[in-house]
């Protein structure tokens, strides 16, 4: 008999050790011996012995474990990864341990097991949270049904794409609601993969947008999914770091676009187009062929007409064409179209649906209006560059914004106004990057992963509190690292980050050092704030994650997101009608334009420009709905974990590993339930396990009995509260050294009495 805490395989003998063959009382008592992670488990009668081997692995749940600590949670998940189970539990949170190989675990077989057994008896797994969150929506006896959603959270390749793709797989093989709906909710991902995912350093396959998925739910099916996507990564589009490429869509639409075809949209050679650069020669795939195909497939599915699928192809080659207009000074200190370039930007404008004199102003020159008077201004080099990139930027990302709307009008489904629909949520936003140079963007990605730590902090600790509280026990409050500075050091208005760049970015002579200079006096005795050593921009913030130097370069340009005057008016004119939809102020509500939502932006567009808002704001508002509906929701949370920085199979690298426990708030979790009352168990639950302790035959299932449990064995600093007892993890082992006693005491008994008999 062993009372340490378990290891699969292991056998484990009935209490009795008297070869009761699992007949007696003792073995069939629940929990009187302690199995492993404290569950019953799947246990396995061993032969004529009254023993069991057990079959679950232990540590399923790790904050059950007694004596918890980083190394033994790393050790648990070391050795849970070895043997392929990838997931395991902190109480109520899902850690998921990437296995870079496909594992025999999500076959439809599977997913029904998942959703035909009760919760919690089946081990660890990524079906188990999408039921948990399905059947919370139901609502419980005596509980009214809330919305749902579901966190995911992680490094960059830590697998939260493939972790929402799985919810989703499941949950509408659960619902079962319209099926034609819920197979269209898995196909669009293709489609949104193609063009908001691209190649970086850290995974060949990352998400460089983010997105809120809502699956809507009437009667337990599935009515419709509306998808929300943040901060769409369009840098990527005119820029690629060394070894990133661009958006996948590129590649695939290259090399899968027949050669007679390529005619039509005015292609050519990929290697020729710089925004694809250096990064093409190892591109030209199979893969990339048949991703091609699946993109099509999805666009047909998603009911993209014949046209709309040939403008965009015309559009995409437009973005390629464009990029390769070069410019040169020119002697009144403008520039020109180098002249082997012309090509290119007769390209471009024919791709676009645009007069080329008209598309070249808008590269080479802004005009203002002064007074009534029109003054023209000539573009540096650099100027002309600049606006050329950040034509090819807005394109691409209305597109995307397009594709997004299109999908969303598709899967609105039959949901019909008469009766209100239950939601589950599923939150697949960027990691927090860290990189060897780190700019805006990455300011934006982190900021969202400091909100969603505070909404993580916030769940948690509230909920530890408020069960104290609803028990009757008076507690001081949790103590925690609280990232709520650092919010408010992004967010608070009139001094946060965001606030001081919209506020240099409202300056025309402000630059990016002037926005670090007033940073470094405003923050000079913030302790979350440094600043930036040499000459370059710079500033450092203190994440909850660790400290992140950020390169203010381009800053205020990027939050301005200023387009070339005139480009609005030049593309709503646009003969390609899908270009001219594009830059319809109402795009994001709308996926098609009639003709009078047509005339209406030309009579706003003269009227002049409505007040631009900068990206941060935008940035800011997007997130705070997004924080509203998840505070509305009941949450779940599933931390994903990158084993290895090679993304190889089989591979733990402790210290990889062990960082992101850190700073995803797993070692803040297990030492609330170290320094809290992590070990609840009701009054019946205790008597049944340790009422054996009171040495009386028969005992009441009540408040008394524990009291008298756990006076018995002298246990100190424990509380009982209304329906249960509060206890420190170390009680537990207490309680089950007495048991261990007494079982000991017994087999002296037993084995006296025996001697005698003979
Ligand atoms: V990023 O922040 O978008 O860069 P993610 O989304 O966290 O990142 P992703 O889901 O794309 O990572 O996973 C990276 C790769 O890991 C995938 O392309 C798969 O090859 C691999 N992966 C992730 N999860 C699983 C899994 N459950 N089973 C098998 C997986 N492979
Ligand atoms: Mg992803």
């Amino acid at each position: 008999m062993t009372d340490e805490v378990g290891v699969s395989g292991r056998v484990y003998s009935c209490p009795c050790a008297a070869g009761c063959g699992g007949s007696c009382a003792a073995w069939n008592a629940p929990n009187l011996w302690e199995k492993p992670s404290g569950q019953v488990g799947e246990i396995q009668m061993g032969g004529s012995e009254c023993e069991a081997v057990l079959l679950r692995f232990p540590g399923e749940d790790a904050a059950l474990l007694a004596d918890l600590n980083e190394k033994k949670l790393l050790e648990i998940l070391r050795d849970r990864y070895r043997e392929h189970r990838i997931y395991t539990y902190v109480g109520d949170i899902l850690i998921a341990v990437n296995p870079f190989q496909d594992l025999p675990l999500y076959s439809p077989e599977v997913s029904d097991k998942f959703g035909s057994q009760p919760l919690g008896s089946l081990p660890p797994h990524i079906f188990a949270v999408a039921d948990r969150a399905y059947n919370s929506l139901q609502g419980n006896p005596g509980k009214l049904s809330q919305n749902q959603c579901v966190v995911i959270s992680g490094d960059s390749g830590a697998g939260k794409t493939e972790s929402t793709k799985l919810l989703l797989k499941h949950l509408v093989r659960r619902s079962r609601g319209n099926l034609q709906l819920g197979q269209q909710i898995l196909q669009v991902n293709p489609l949104l993969e193609a063009f908001g995912n691209a190649q970086t350093v850290m995974n060949p396959n990352s998400s460089r947008f983010g997105k809120y998925i809502q699956l809507r739910f009437r009667d337990g099916a599935v009515r419709g999914a509306k998808i929300n996507e943040y901060l769409l990564e369009k840098s990527r589009v005119s820029h690629q770091d060394p070894g990133e490429k661009n958006f996948h869509i590129f590649y695939s639409m290259l090399c899968g676009i027949p050669e007679q075809e390529k005619q039509v949209y005015g292609l050519l050679q990929p290697s020729l187009y710089r925004y694809i650069g250096s990064e093409w020669e190892d591109v030209e795939s199979r893969e990339c062929v048949e991703s091609y195909q699946r993109v099509c497939n999805a666009m047909r599915m998603v009911g993209f007409q014949e046209q709309e699928e040939l403008d965009l192809k015309v559009i995409l080659s437009g973005v390629l064409s464009l990029g390769n207009v070069m410019f040169e000074p020119q002697e009144n200190g403008g520039v020109r179209v180098s002249p082997t370039a012309m090509g290119w930007l007769k390209a471009a404008a024919g791709q676009f649906g645009v007069q080329e004199e008209e598309l070249l102003s808008c590269l080479t020159c802004t005009l203002s209006m002064t007074r009534g008077e029109s003054i023209r201004r000539l573009h540096s080099q650099q100027q002309a560059e600049d606006s050329r990139d950040s034509i090819a930027r807005v394109v691409y990302s209305r597109l995307f914004g397009w594709i997004v709307c299109k999908i969303n009008e598709l899967l609105a489904g039959d949901m019909d106004m008469g009766k209100e629909l239950q939601e589950i949520g599923i939150l697949d936003i960027f990691g927090f990057e860290n990189f060897s140079v780190n700019r805006f963007e990455q300011l934006c990605i982190n900021l969202a992963n400091e909100q969603l730590q505070n909404f993580f902090n916030h769940h948690i600790f509230l909920m530890e509190e408020q069960h104290y509280k609803e028990e009757g026990l008076e507690r001081e409050a949790v103590a925690f690292s609280n990232n709520q500075a650092t919010l408010e050091l992004f967010l608070a208005r009139p001094w946060g980050i965001l606030s001081l760049l919209d506020e240099q970015s409202s300056f025309p002579q402000a630059s990016d050092v002037s926005f670090v200079e007033k940073l470094n006096t405003t923050y000079r005795e913030n302790p979350l704030y440094e600043r930036g050593r040499g000459c370059d921009p710079a500033f450092t913030i203190h994440h909850y994650a660790g400290k992140v130097k950020y390169c203010a370069e381009g800053f205020l340009e990027k939050n301005r997101d200023t387009l070339p005057t005139n480009i609005n008016h030049l593309f709503i004119n646009s003969v390609t009608s899908l270009i001219s939809i594009l830059f319809t102020a109402n795009i994001s509500r709308t996926g098609t334009l009639t003709p009078q939502q047509r005339a209406k932006v030309k009579v706003s567009q003269e009227k002049g420009p409505s007040r631009k808002i900068s990206v941060g704001a935008q940035f800011r508002h997007s997130l705070a709905v997004l924080m509203e509906k998840m505070y509305a929701a009941e949450p779940h949370f599933i931390r994903c974990i990158k084993p290895n920085s090679l993304n190889e199979p089989s591979l733990l690298e402790t210290q990889t590993v062990l960082n992101q426990l850190r700073y995803n708030g797993l070692m803040e979790t297990l030492r609330i339930r170290r320094d809290g009352f992590s070990w609840r168990p009701s009054f019946q639950d205790f008597v049944r396990r340790f009422g054996i302790l009171l040495l009386t035959p028969e005992i009441e299932l009540s408040r008394e009995s524990c009291v008298r449990i756990a006076e018995k064995v002298q246990l100190t600093g424990w509380h009982c509260g209304k329906s249960r007892l509060f206890f420190k993890y170390w009680h537990q082992d207490q309680l089950q050294q007495c048991l261990v006693k007494l079982r000991e005491a017994a087999i002296v008994i037993q084995k006296y009495y025996k001697g005698r008999l003979c």
